[in-house]
């Protein structure tokens, strides 16, 4: 039986290439799709997604734009990317976007989609929570519709990837945002997989990908991989703030494959105020997450590029 996934994001890079890489899995169903304006302009990034599903999905999705605001905005930079992915020639080639817009904002949505499917769902999220946190105020029955929550969020090192003024730089970029959302979902009974830095980290862009995508971009699907990485800056002598690693890729590939990681509980909270905001600390009387913390890099690398050869 294939896995039902929900999946909301933000419009990054590696947001939509997680979308182009679900719509390529056989063992996976994706039943809805919502993105929130946080790393991300929202247009360009719903734009973009109703695209990658008309040209590489198989139809009878729409996609939910989210209405949710953040308390930490995303530098404007990093939000510019949905708009270069939106204009490839590859994804506007038809001249027409087919997939719908939903007429429900997205956490609406997410309860909508959660009730009308069958059994269990895994939410996957690459964003923030704000819509998922919404949406267990509104219905917190939903619950019960949920398999797990796997999460691109967080760190339980010293260094975050947060460097901004009146920070300490122990945050991960998707729960600052929304310091509170995160600890609301911490609050829920949903079981919580977290792919944090701590296996991202292990994941940067690098050269000889680049380099092994271009040599392959006969495959349309490792083109598109390719396109959209050449927007990025990689890994070459060392990390900078604007350094980009396969966050969200490695997040939905963990859904698609999950041998290819190594997971471990921890018992953690949020921190939701202050100079820490945004931070996931271990606590002993915290509430239990999954953290995946160790990753074989070449097996992703492999799936990932395995996958958009599909296309
Ligand atoms: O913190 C990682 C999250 C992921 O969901 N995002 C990017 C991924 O989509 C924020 C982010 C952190 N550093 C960034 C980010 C950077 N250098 N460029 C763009 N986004
Ligand atoms: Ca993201």
């Amino acid at each position: 039986m294939k896995k039902k996934i929900y999946f909301n994001h933000d419009g990054g890079v590696d947001d939509l290439i997680s979308l182009f890489l679900l719509l390529q899995m056989d063992n996976v169903e994706l039943t809805g799709v919502s993105v929130i304006p946080a790393d991300c302009y929202l247009e360009p990034a719903m734009f973009a997604s109703r695209k990658i599903i008309d040209r590489f999905g198989t139809g009878g999705l729409d996609v939910a734009a989210s209405n949710s605001r953040g308390k930490n905005p995303f530098p404007k930079d990093w939000r510019m990317h949905a708009f270069y992915v939106d204009a490839l020639p590859l994804l506007n080639e038809s001249g027409k976007v087919v997939t719908p817009v939903a007429d429900k904002p997205a956490h609406e949505h997410i309860i909508d989609t959660l009730r009308a499917t069958e059994g269990k769902t895994t939410l996957l999220f690459t964003g923030p929570l704000t819509d998922l946190a919404r949406a267990l105020d509104m219905d917190p029955t939903i619950e019960e519709k949920v398999e797990r929550l796997v999460w691109m969020g967080g760190t339980f090192r010293e260094a975050g990837n947060v460097h901004e003024p009146e920070h300490d730089g122990t945050a991960e970029w998707n729960v600052f945002w929304d310091p509170d959302a995160a600890a609301r979902v911490w609050e829920s009974g949903i079981e919580i997989d977290l792919v944090a830095l701590e296996s991202t980290n292990q994941v940067p862009l690098t050269l000889d990908v680049r380099e092994r995508w271009a040599a392959e971009r006969k495959h349309i699907g490792v083109d598109f991989l390719g396109q959209c990485y050449a927007m990025v800056p990689p890994l070459v002598h060392f990390s900078t703030n604007s350094t980009y690693y396969l966050w969200d890729v490695l997040t939905t590939a963990f859904v698609g494959k999950s041998e290819l990681v190594k997971v471990q509980t921890v018992n953690s909270k949020v921190i939701t105020e202050g100079a820490s905001q945004g931070r996931t600390v271990e606590t002993a009387d915290g509430r239990p997450v999954q953290v995946v913390y160790d990753v074989d890099r070449d097996a992703f690398f492999d799936y990932m590029t395995d996958l958009a050869k599909k296309a």
